[in-house]
C-alpha cells in the first residue's frame, strides 16, 4: 500500500523548506511507503527551486509546476489526477498546506484510521476533541466555526466537523468513485475547493473520520493567501451547485 503526500504551494519560500524536512523525518519513522508531490503554480519566490532541491536528494520528493497562476482548485485538481495515475485504489492520497500549520507526523495515525476502520476519508480536524487552533485571529476561528454548522446542517458527513481543512487523507478508490458521480469534484479555483469537495462526497454516502489538529498558526510565516469573503461566497454558492 502506497501513501501520497500532496501539497499545493504558492510562495512559501519562508515555510516549505521546514515543511519538508519535517516530512522527511516523518518518512524515516513511519511504517508506509511514502511519496510526495509538490504542485507549485508559478511562485514568485524561491519556492520551487526548493523544492528541486530536496527532489535531487530525496528521489520520493516530485514536483510539477504550472506554468500559469490556476488557484487552489486547479492545484488540487492536479493533484487528484496525478494520484489517479499513480495509485490502486486502496492506495491513500494525504493532502496538506505547505505553510507550515499542519505536522506530517500527524499523517500516522490519519492513515491508520483509514486503514483500521475501513474509511473513505479522515480529516485532521481543529473541531474534534483535543484539537484547536493556535495563534489564529478570533474573526478567522468565528468563521471556521461557522463554515462548521453550515456544513453540517446543508451537507451532513457522519462524524465530519472540518469541512475546510486542506489536510485529509482519501482513499484512492474514493476520488475515482467521486469522479465517476460527479465528472469534476473542483469547479472553482478558490480555497472554498476542500469544502466543496466535502459537499460532493456528502452525497456519496461516505464513511468518514476525523483525528484531532492542533494547526500550528503562530509557526505559519507570511500572510494568509486566504480570501475570506470570496470562500464565503463560494460556500453558499454550493448549495445549488451540489444537489
Ligand atoms: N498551487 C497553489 N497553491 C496555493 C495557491 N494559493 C495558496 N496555495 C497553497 O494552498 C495551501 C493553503 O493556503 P493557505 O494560505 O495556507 O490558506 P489557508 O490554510 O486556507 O489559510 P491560511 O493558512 O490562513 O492562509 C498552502 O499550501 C498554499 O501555499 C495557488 O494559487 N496555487
Ligand atoms: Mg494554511
Amino acid at each position: 500500500m502506497k501513501v501520497l503526500i500532496a501539497l499545493p504551494a504558492y510562495n512559501e519560500e519562508a515555510n516549505i523548506s521546514n515543511v519538508l524536512t519535517d516530512i522527511c523525518r516523518y518518512r524515516q519513522k513511519s511504517r508506509y511507503e511514502l511519496e510526495l508531490l509538490v504542485v507549485d503554480d508559478v511562485s514568485t519566490d524561491q519556492t520551487p527551486c526548493i523544492v528541486e532541491q530536496f527532489a535531487r536528494r530525496h528521489g520520493f520528493v516530485n514536483l510539477i509546476r504550472h506554468k500559469k497562476n490556476k488557484g487552489l482548485g486547479e492545484a488540487i485538481k492536479t493533484i487528484f489526477r496525478y494520484a489517479l495515475n499513480y495509485l490502486e485504489a486502496e492506495d491513500v492520497l494525504v493532502t496538506m498546506d505547505a505553510d507550515n500549520t499542519h505536522n506530517p507526523f500527524l499523517i500516522e495515525s490519519m492513515v491508520g484510521n483509514l486503514i483500521s476502520r475501513n474509511l473513505d476519508l479522515v480529516v485532521a480536524s481543529r473541531f474534534a476533541t483535543g484539537g484547536c487552533e493556535l495563534g489564529l485571529k478570533a474573526l478567522r476561528k468565528f468563521y471556521s466555526r461557522g463554515a462548521m454548522f453550515f456544513f453540517k446542517l446543508f451537507f451532513p458527513i457522519k462524524n465530519l466537523n472540518d469541512y475546510s481543512s486542506g489536510f485529509r487523507a482519501y482513499r484512492a478508490g474514493i476520488i475515482r468513485q467521486a469522479l465517476e458521480e460527479w465528472d469534476e469534484l473542483v469547479t472553482t479555483n478558490g480555497f472554498d475547493c476542500m469544502a466543496e469537495i466535502a459537499a460532493k462526497l456528502s452525497k456519496m454516502a461516505i464513511r468518514a473520520g476525523e483525528v484531532p489538529l492542533i494547526l500550528r498558526y503562530e509557526l505559519k510565516k507570511g500572510a494568509s493567501k486566504m480570501k475570506v469573503a470570496q470562500t464565503v461566497k463560494g460556500y453558499f454558492s454550493l448549495l445549488a451547485k451540489v444537489r
